[in-house]
């Protein structure tokens, strides 16, 4: 059983709003630890921190870093893995595509923003293509990433769109199964809820103002 949830991390979506959407739509409650900039520029908590970064998890007393192993660990603990060993190996892949694409997002953010923007919209339909022809080879696009239930990996996809709708509105303009997989995931009740809260809306999507 899982015990009780804290998220601790900078006052922004970033690694974190995959997990908060995970957690909301699966009814379970969290506690968000904020850390500012300037209890982090102290340099203690750093530290102590196994990479020396955030986020950092608590489930109960289990303390976890790395956002993709906080988010395996919600999968294991609230049956979001797949439902057999080939579903779990597939969901990694899309993850890991995840990943690619989210660290090249925060290059762009944090270091190259006013000079890489034009050159990275023009490079994202070949980025989104592979998440649209996932999409298309399971049930047509009409159901979630891999399988026929949703997954860690289908919340760390819609938060990715989700930043990328507001880094480029047109961005899915030619990706119809992606388009309309993130209308349907967002108006899953829970996670509606949790989209329109104030939580989620007031929160920057990063620290630096970019988006
Ligand atoms: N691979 C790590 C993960 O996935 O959790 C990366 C964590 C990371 O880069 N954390 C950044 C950090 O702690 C913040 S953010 O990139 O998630 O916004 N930066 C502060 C520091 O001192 O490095």
């Amino acid at each position: 059983m899982p015990g009780k949830y804290t998220i601790t991390y900078f006052p922004v979506r970033g690694r974190c709003e995959a997990m908060r959407m995970l957690l909301a739509d699966q009814g379970q409650e969290w506690t968000e630890d904020v850390v500012t900039g300037d209890i982090w520029g102290k340099g203690d908590f750093k530290k102590s921190c196994v990479f020396g970064q955030l986020p950092r998890f608590q489930d109960g007393d289990f303390i976890l870093y790395q956002s993709n192993a906080i988010l395996r660990l919600l999968a294991r603990n609230h049956v979001l893995y797949g439902q057999d060993a080939h579903e779990a190996a597939l969901l990694d892949m899309v993850n890991d595509g995840l990943e690619d694409l989210r660290m090249k997002y925060g290059r762009l953010i944090y270091q190259n923003y006013e000079n890489g923007k034009a050159a990275y919209i023009e490079a994202l339909p070949g980025e989104l293509r592979p998440f649209e022809n996932l999409l298309a080879q399971n049930n047509g696009g009409k159901s979630f990433i891999v399988g026929k239930q949703i997954s860690f990996a289908d919340y760390n996809l819609l938060d990715l769109l989700h930043v990328h709708l507001v880094l480029a509105p047109n961005c899915l303009a030619s990706f119809p199964l992606l388009a309309s997989y993130v209308k349907r995931l967002d108006a899953r009740p829970l996670l509606k809820a949790f989209l329109e809260s104030d939580a989620h809306k007031q929160r920057p999507i990063n620290g630096n103002g970019k988006q």
